[in-house]
């Protein structure tokens, strides 16, 4: 959902306090994968088929907007690196929920997001603390920085397996 964070950068941190905080949000992304298929493990079709709220997305659908938001941020990610202040694409995320995919069964999803963080965890991991001041412009919501995007995205994961844990309670 496009509910941003506010994120928490004071430029009083130390280098080495923000080094650790972007660790944390790194530990964040990589564990995300596992703890998606821990949360939908054992559902069965009439809850996967469920809104976690009103109105709201299906578990299966929460499930499969995962990676459709995190290949975005991939992307993103590798435009940022590679380019000077990209321009980036925004996308109808309630629409694509709608796509013919997002009826699929979750283990699609789930090797998915899995294999992708993988990727993504790699680059992390390799950037420096240049790196992570690099930015890209969204049209909508404006310049991000890439220390900021990560954290954005470490919540991103957290929120929506929470969505689902809230099914099972
Ligand atoms: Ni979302």
């Amino acid at each position: 959902m496009p509910v941003l964070m506010p994120v928490s950068m004071p430029d009083s941190t130390t280098p080495m306090q923000r080094q650790a905080q972007v660790q944390t949000w790194i530990q964040q992304i990589a564990s995300a994968p596992r703890e998606l298929r821990a949360a939908v493990a054992g559902l069965s079709q009439k809850q996967l088929d469920t809104p976690y709220r009103p109105g709201g997305w299906t578990v299966r659908q929460v499930t499969h907007h995962l990676p459709d938001s995190h290949m975005n941020a991939f992307i993103r990610l590798k435009l940022a690196l590679t380019e000077d202040q990209p321009v980036i694409k925004p996308y109808d995320e309630a629409r694509w929920a709608l796509l013919a995919d997002a009826a699929l069964p979750v283990e699609s999803s789930l090797d998915l997001l899995q294999a992708l963080h993988v990727r993504w965890v790699q680059i992390l991991e390799s950037m420096s603390e240049r790196d992570y001041q690099r930015t890209f412009l969204h049209p909508a919501s404006g310049v991000w920085r890439l220390d900021q995007y990560l954290a954005q995205y470490a919540w991103h994961g957290k929120h929506h397996i929470a969505h689902i844990l809230s099914i099972r309670s």
